[in-house]
């Protein structure tokens, strides 16, 4: 599913500009062919035509506001209105992409050892142009973990302009940490003491793109073009030694994507952030 060779990539400019800025831009890395069965895999789901027992769903807001988005009611029938799909590891196509080398590569030059996936989701904005997305962080309370994971790698498998629900972030904020314990949406008056409006940096992109995410750099996404669908593939990988914390629920066990290989060193590279 590859376009260009994962062995030569050059990984270390877009490593060294995620560790200063929070983010990176890849270029395009998904094939015709990759994108192409991605896609039609997205809709499958979607349509219910592909199921797997434990994949998640959420459907979109009818009035385009993210507040409005159902909670907790799961799968609703055949519908390419559903805002989030998690569980992606579940489907061997969204697994072979997760899984391919050149995100191996990135993956253990920042994490040590064995490396486990937090969650694989599919953002979608649909025919409507879907919902926004607030600035918010990935981590905190709400992802009840040991520790807080970093890296989210997250292609693009539509064109997403500046006015189509492209991603938006406020480069450097990654190094202040989180800004609430509990994570999740950043509250209004930070967003308006951090002047996120004013310092944000719009990344449209074209589909096959690949772009890295820290996971606590403030982010969000407008709604999609009406007519245009915007669906993105965005997956958060994290050391094996991060432990779940909840405890209403059975303690989740994260699915073991990259294992580090016998006899060699974990290969995490001297950046840091
Ligand atoms: O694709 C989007 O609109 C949002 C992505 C996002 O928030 C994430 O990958 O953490």
């Amino acid at each position: 599913m590859l376009s260009v060779n994962p062995l030569h990539f050059d990984v270390d400019t877009a490593l060294a500009h995620y560790a200063g800025h929070g983010y990176a831009r890849l270029g395009v890395l998904l094939s015709e062919e990759g994108l192409a069965a991605l896609r039609e895999r997205a809709d499958a789901l979607m349509l219910g035509q592909v199921s797997y027992p434990g994949l998640f769903f959420q459907l979109d807001a009818s009035t385009g506001r993210y507040e409005d988005a159902p909670l907790g009611l799961g799968w609703q029938g055949p519908s390419l209105d559903y805002r989030k799909l998690e569980k992606l590891e579940l489907d061997p196509l969204f697994r072979a992409w997760l899984e391919n080398p050149l995100f191996e590569r990135i993956a253990r030059a920042r994490i040590p050892g064995d490396i486990v996936l937090y969650r694989s989701i599919l953002f979608h904005k649909g025919q409507a142009g879907g919902s926004n997305l607030p600035w918010h962080q990935d981590g905190g309370k709400l992802w009840g973990i040991t520790q807080e994971p970093e890296l989210q790698i997250w292609t693009a498998l539509d064109d997403a302009p500046e006015d189509g629900g492209c991603l938006e972030v406020v480069p450097g904020t990654h190094h202040q940490g989180l800004v609430t314990a509990l994570g999740g949406v950043i509250p209004p008056d930070q967003v308006a003491a951090r002047q996120a409006e004013a310092h944000r940096v719009l990344l449209p992109v074209r589909a096959g793109e690949v772009l890295l995410v820290h996971n606590h750099i403030w982010h969000r996404s407008g709604r999609g073009r009406p007519g245009q669908r915007r669906r993105a593939f965005s997956v958060c990988y994290m050391s094996a030694s991060t432990r779940c914390v909840r405890k209403k629920k059975a303690p989740r066990v994260f699915p073991p994507v990259f294992r580090q290989a016998l006899g060699t060193n974990d290969g995490r590279s001297d950046k840091e952030d």
